[in-house]
């Protein structure tokens, strides 16, 4: 039963139960879904096996997105084990700390190449192997983030790859919307994950949402993953190439 109830999810990008994609795997095994998760390297297996156990889900194996054998072995093994995909959540990205700070100006070619690589193109080298696999169509979910529209303090290198990822998800939903495969980004507000401590002065970041956003209350990641749920569900079979903002609001007055 649910409104996810016979469909099969991989979530690629928990790291910890704070994570967004924690958010969005609950949500999605609240109504029925069967979910195989990734984690990225030794350290974070211990973290995620207990969280997918919590779900019943299967642990799709270590996932390293720079790494296209890593991420090859996670399709196959889907392959073998369910024979077909309905969605897939894209909940990755990185850039070295230290440029998540100060001016973007700065950025280094080394870490601008590394953050589109992690990213951005990670979408794309997923979405072109869960295409051979949604055989019946499906939904194909990522995160960004406002900084991809607006300047925003800090965010700098992110931000850039933000945008590309944005741009991504348009010409991905073109090329696999005849395939019955939608592709969509929810736009989250700001979350203390762990990814978010890298980014520089990240609480204020947090209370400025508080005191602005319409809301007057940052999201939470149980919000992101209501949301997540209606764009990887039938509810949104109509939606495809959007960014849906998650954010209190604060879009429209930010
Ligand atoms: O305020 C926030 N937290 C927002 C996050 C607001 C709007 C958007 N987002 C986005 C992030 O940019 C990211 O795309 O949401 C997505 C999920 O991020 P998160 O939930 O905030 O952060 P976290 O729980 O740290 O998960 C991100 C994970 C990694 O964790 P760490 O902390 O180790 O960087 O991305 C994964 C990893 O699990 N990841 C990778 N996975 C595979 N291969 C790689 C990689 N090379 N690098 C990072």
């Amino acid at each position: 039963n649910g409104l996810l109830a016979g469909k099969r999810g991989l979530i690629m990008g928990v790291a910890n139960n704070r994570s967004i994609a924690w958010g969005i795997a609950k949500a999605c095994a609240d109504q029925g879904a069967e979910l195989a998760l990734t984690y990225q390297g030794e350290a974070f297996r211990k973290r995620v096996e207990p969280l997918a156990a919590d779900l019943g889900a299967v642990v799709a194996g270590d996932c390293d997105v720079t790494d296209m054998s890593s991420v090859d072995a996670v399709f196959d093994g889907l392959r073998e084990k369910w024979g077909k995909l309905d969605f897939l959540v894209h909940a990755i990205a990185f850039s070295d700390k230290d440029e998540l700070d100060g001016r973007y100006v700065e950025t280094t070619r080394e870490n601008f190449q590394r953050t589109m690589d992690i990213s951005v193109y990670s979408l794309t080298a997923v979405a072109q192997r869960a295409e051979k696999l949604m055989t019946e169509g499906g939904s194909i979910l990522t995160l960004t983030y406002y900084g991809a529209e607006k300047v925003m303090p800090h965010y700098n290198v992110m931000g850039v790859a933000k945008a590309a990822l944005e741009a991504s998800v348009r010409y991905l939903a073109v090329d696999l919307g005849g395939s019955g495969i939608r592709v969509n980004a929810i736009s989250a507000g700001p979350i203390k994950t762990l990814a978010a401590s890298g980014i520089g002065d990240f609480r204020y970041i947090l209370k400025w949402n508080e005191y602005n956003a319409p809301l007057k209350k940052t999201v939470s990641i149980e919000e992101v993953g209501g949301s997540g749920l209606y764009l990887l569900s039938d509810l949104s079979k109509g939606v495809t190439g959007e960014v849906h903002h998650v954010d209190s609001g604060y879009h429209v007055v930010g």
